[in-house]
């Protein structure tokens, strides 16, 4: 154990990214699942894995710190032992929500592919009930939809301490949001049901990741009151917070409220003067998925089609020798200018004030990769049950973004709404290729895709070369 590296982040959602090469010949049933979920999670674990498992440790043993410096060695042999069973009975908590994310994996999957989902969700959510660690009573389809509206309107968000306390981040980590009724999952459920019993006897927070005890206690009390308090606790609380919320995020009632929570999410540094304009608060790629793209795209030139406020350019920065970002609003670049000082990277980005069809049209210069994350039509593109790729996107359909960016590099990554078409998505590879989809879970929601074009940037498929 390492306690130097003990973080205070305040960017803690984990960042799963389920990934499989997808062509015209997608076979769902011959995927291989067990595959992609074993890669899944073994990158996130040695991603993730040891930071989250410090940061729940500190958290039970605040004096650990001290006192690790003046113990005994015994003692300390005795520390170890605790650690090692802090550090198991934690994964196991983590692969346990990580199943619900690639549950969340499967189930959207289907809907973007159109194929046919409608399986019987109450049933595999009872099933889920008398499994899980929770014991709350089961509650009505209607009232579901009801409370997962109201809690996701403010928090979805899952990374400010001081605004979103540990039940809301926990109600977001530990309740699936859908249910992929793969047989396997539901029994390895069952299996694991059994462990759990076995070793939660020891934690202060085992109930933490799983239970909602305060719902039971306020079921118990009645629900009317309970709702009440509820309801004004939450008014009380987005006050508190439109309070602190710069001017252009003011108007739209509470809309642009969870944006405001997540902002570190969005940006780690934030709080050392990121500047964002309103489109930019609700487009902006969080820096976690940045950072992936940013990985999986190093190379010598790459072009950042649409840059907005810099979230993905900056990472970028990181990765490439030189990065070019284009946007046709001035004030974004400014302010993407600015941001990028702040991680200490405007140097290394040549701005460009155009519009990316005329750019592209007109440039003599040959980046080995582009990348488009154009506009979706503001967050209304959810009200769409699948996105429609070619008549959504601004300024013009994906096919032609396409288009334009081979005219300029083979190797083409583009970010993409979680409800793209996926047939759209792996038609734009063109005639018998294939294209890779990274798709991107913040705990288990997921947030977009990021699909890759083109030999210089596609991995293997999980499963066979890793
Ligand atoms: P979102 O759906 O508005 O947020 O966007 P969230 O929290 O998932 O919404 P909820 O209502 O489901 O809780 C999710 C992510 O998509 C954002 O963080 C952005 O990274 C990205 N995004 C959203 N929009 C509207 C755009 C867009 O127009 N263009 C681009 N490039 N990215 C966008
Ligand atoms: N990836 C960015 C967000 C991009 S949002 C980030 O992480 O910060 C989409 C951006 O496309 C907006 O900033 C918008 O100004 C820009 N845009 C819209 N039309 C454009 C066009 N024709 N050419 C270049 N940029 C455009």
């Amino acid at each position: 154990m390492n306690t130097h590296h003990l973080t205070t982040s305040r960017t803690n959602p984990q960042f799963y990214i389920f990934s499989q090469l997808f062509g015209n010949d997608f076979d769902w049933n011959n995927c291989n699942w067990g595959g992609i979920q074993n890669v899944t999670w073994k990158e996130f674990w040695q991603r993730e894995g040891h930071e989250l498992l410090e940061q729940k440790w500190h958290k039970r043993f605040p004096e650990y710190k001290d006192l690790i410096e003046v113990v005994s060695s015994e003692e300390q042999g005795l520390w170890q032992e605790l650690w090692e069973k802090h550090a198991s009975d934690y994964s196991e908590k983590f692969w346990y929500i990580f199943s619900c994310a690639f549950e969340n994996y499967q189930h959207d999957l289907a809907k973007s592919f159109g194929l046919d989902v409608a399986e019987n969700s109450e049933d595999v959510e009872e099933d889920l009930q008398n499994l899980s660690l929770t014991n709350k009573p089961i509650k009505s389809k209607q009232q579901r939809v009801t409370e997962k509206e109201e809690d996701e309107s403010y928090l979805t968000a899952n990374d400010d301490p001081e605004d979103c306390d540990e039940e809301q981040q926990l109600r977001l980590l530990g309740l699936p949001t859908s249910f992929a009724s793969k047989a396997d999952i539901i029994n390895y459920r069952k299996e694991r049901k059994t462990q759990y019993e076995l070793s939660s006897s020891d934690s202060e927070d085992d109930h933490d990741l799983l239970t909602m005890e305060n719902n039971e206690n306020e079921a118990l009390h009645g629900v009317q009151s309970g709702s009440v308090k509820k309801k004004k606790r939450r008014q009380r609380q987005i006050k508190k917070l439109k309070a602190r919320m710069p001017e252009c995020m003011q108007e739209d009632n509470n809309k642009m409220v969870k944006y405001w929570v997540k902002r570190f999410s969005l940006f780690s540094r934030f709080d050392q003067g990121i500047r964002l304009d309103r489109e930019s608060w609700f487009s902006v790629t969080p820096e976690k998925i940045a950072k992936q793209t940013a990985r999986r795209l190093a190379c010598d030139v790459i072009v950042d089609a649409f840059c907005g406020c810099g979230g993905n350019a900056i990472q970028f920065a990181n990765t490439c020798g030189r990065v070019i970002a284009v946007d046709i609003d001035a004030e974004k670049l400014a302010m993407a200018k600015h941001n990028a000082g702040i991680y200490g990277v405007a140097h290394k980005i040549e701005f460009i004030h155009a519009d990316f069809l005329q750019f592209a049209a007109s440039t003599k210069l040959r980046p080995n990769v582009v990348f488009l994350s154009p506009p979706w039509g503001g967050p209304d593109y959810q009200k769409q049950a699948t996105f429609d790729i070619e008549t959504g996107l601004l300024p013009v359909g994906a096919s032609q973004l396409m288009q334009l960016s081979r005219s300029l590099a083979s190797d083409v990554a583009f970010f993409l709404p979680r409800n793209a078409n996926m047939k759209q998505v792996v038609a734009l590879s063109g005639v018998g290729q294939q294209c890779e989809v990274e798709h991107n879970y913040l705990d288990t929601r997921m947030v977009a895709l990021t699909a890759y074009y083109g030999k210089g940037i596609i991995k293997g498929s999980v499963g066979e070369d890793e």
